[in-house]
């Protein structure tokens, strides 16, 4: 089926526009039943000079473009993805293992980011104010950064992708782009829709390879003005200090420890609804999935035994299957860090009340399947109540009161997302001041998070930047300040004349 789809059994660089074979190269394998789909390119960093050259060479014209004709190529681009949306969806569940219904949703994800970021086309608003002086006229403008290095991560292989490049693309800069090599195949077509397009060759340059070959050379490159990187909170604190000393800038999304409250005046089926969806949709590998379930001591055993009732119901297999809920763990070392915070919570005496298991029968071998999990009577120290997971992993933390979630919810080094179940209105106004993560949800689960607005998170999980959203054009630009003087006489500023 995938070669029938993809009409490709080994994938190549896109450089200055031109298709670039790459000897060395590495199986992509399909996580839901361990066979291989393609092969992707293991480049070195002279890939990258190359990407940079042509980017900076494509970026001086693309600038002189004006913005509304840049923005028609993101139109273009939106309006191929829409026609293609199926295929695109089914090669998303293929080389990522997420189910058909989220592969579809996540390649909407991308279509709306076109169309919203073509928008911009016709406004990227800049500013104008009074000036100091007589007869000057002053305001301030976005202006592309140059060349901008964007690092993409598996689990939203072209939503995150889009969020990124789009804006960029718009602004007026070129790209070199690494797209994780676990799944290269949306970078891949994300890059021949660009090509269809029309977009000026050299304006985005996609590198394939390790991020160790790959981003470190991007990371290092002085031409390479901006990284935007979404991934593990590790690399991105490598990124950062690398970027720091160069004085790049870095703008960085590193996951989330997110939690549901449930208050006791909840509206339990519906927060049973929005745990289910957002701890283990995905297989609970999201950044905004939800891994803690703060809830009240006065619902808590209503509530788990809710939650177990309808974890029973969840079916889990191959994601292209339209009938299964929860698709598989994307490798093996995903799969091999989840068992081992099943140890620690085991050991730090969190109750296990489900899954806890890989998944191995028949109908499940060769993939990565993972038993969705739920610890009950953790506390909020507990190492599986305070570090990433990226599983279908959730914890039960009994509180006592609205201020003791609130101080839980913020007691640990993310704040990504953040979500609340409950039915008084004053509860919801100080929630949503008081949660310290950059997304709350109120009556929802903690993920869904809408192209328009800004996602991001406070703490660990990034570095003050947000992607999507206008903000993101933050990342993608710098402000110009234009003074000019027309009152004929040399006017100066900031002098004290008595
Ligand atoms: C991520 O997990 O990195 O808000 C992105 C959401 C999705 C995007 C998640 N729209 O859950």
């Amino acid at each position: 089926m995938a070669e029938t789809l993809l009409k490709a059994d080994k994938l190549k660089n896109f450089i200055n526009g031109e298709w670039v074979e790459v000897k060395e190269t590495t199986a992509v394998v399909n996580p839901a039943n361990g066979k291989t789909i393609v092969e992707v390119p293991l480049s070195e960093g002279a890939a990258v000079n190359s990407a940079v050259e042509s980017a900076k060479k494509a970026q001086k014209e693309w600038a002189q473009v004006p913005a509304p004709q840049r923005a028609e190529v993101l139109y273009r681009v939106g309006q191929i993805m829409k026609e293609r949306k199926e295929r695109l969806s089914q090669l998303l569940t293929m080389e990522n293992g997420k189910v058909i219904e989220e592969a579809r949703g996540e390649v909407q994800e991308g279509i709306d980011m076109a169309f919203y970021m073509a928008g911009e086309g016709r406004r990227l608003f800049g500013q104008t104010t009074p000036a100091e002086l007589k007869d000057k006229f002053a305001m301030s403008q976005r202006c592309p950064v140059g060349v901008v290095g964007i690092i993409t991560p598996w689990n939203f292989p072209i939503a995150i992708a889009t969020w990124k490049s789009f804006p960029a693309i718009v602004a007026g800069n070129a790209v070199v782009w690494k797209p994780a090599t676990e799944t290269p195949i949306m970078a891949y077509e994300l890059a021949k829709i660009f090509e269809e397009a029309g977009l000026p060759k050299g304006i985005i340059n996609v590198v394939f390879g390790k991020g160790s070959t790959v981003g470190d050379a991007m990371v290092n490159h002085k031409d390479i003005r901006v990284i935007s990187f979404t991934g593990s909170n590790d690399t991105g604190r490598s990124i950062a200090s690398k970027c720091g000393e160069q004085l790049k800038k870095v703008s960085l999304e590193m996951g989330g420890k997110n939690a549901v409250i449930v208050m006791d005046d909840a509206d339990l089926s519906l927060a049973v609804e929005g745990i289910l969806w957002s701890a283990f949709g995905t297989s609970g590998q999201r950044c905004t999935a939800c891994s803690r379930v703060i809830v009240h001591e006065d619902v808590k055993e209503t509530l788990q035994e809710r939650l177990l009732a309808e974890m029973e119901k969840l079916t889990i297999g191959d994601g292209l299957d339209e009938s299964i809920k929860v698709g598989p763990i994307i490798n093996e070392s995903g799969l091999e860090k989840i068992k081992k915070y099943i140890e620690i919570g085991k050991e730090e005496g969190a109750k296990l009340l489900a899954g806890g298991y890989e998944l191995t029968e028949d109908n499940h071998a060769g993939g990565n399947y993972f038993a969705p999990t739920l610890f009950t009577d953790a506390t909020p120290e507990m190492r599986i109540a305070q570090e990433e997971i990226f599983g279908p992993v959730v914890s039960l933390i009994p509180v006592k009161s609205f201020e003791e979630a609130i101080e839980v919810n913020n007691g640990v080094s993310y704040g990504l997302s953040s979500s609340i179940f409950t039915s008084d209105v004053n509860k919801v106004f100080k929630a949503q001041r008081d949660l310290d993560t950059g997304i709350v949800y109120v009556n929802a689960g903690t993920t869904g998070a809408e192209i328009h607005l800004p996602f991001g998170g406070t703490k660990g999980t990034g570095n003050g930047h947000r992607d999507s959203g206008v903000q993101a054009l933050d990342v993608f630009t710098e402000w110009k300040a234009v003074y000019v003087d027309f009152s004929g006489k040399l006017q100066r500023a900031q002098i004290d004349v008595e």
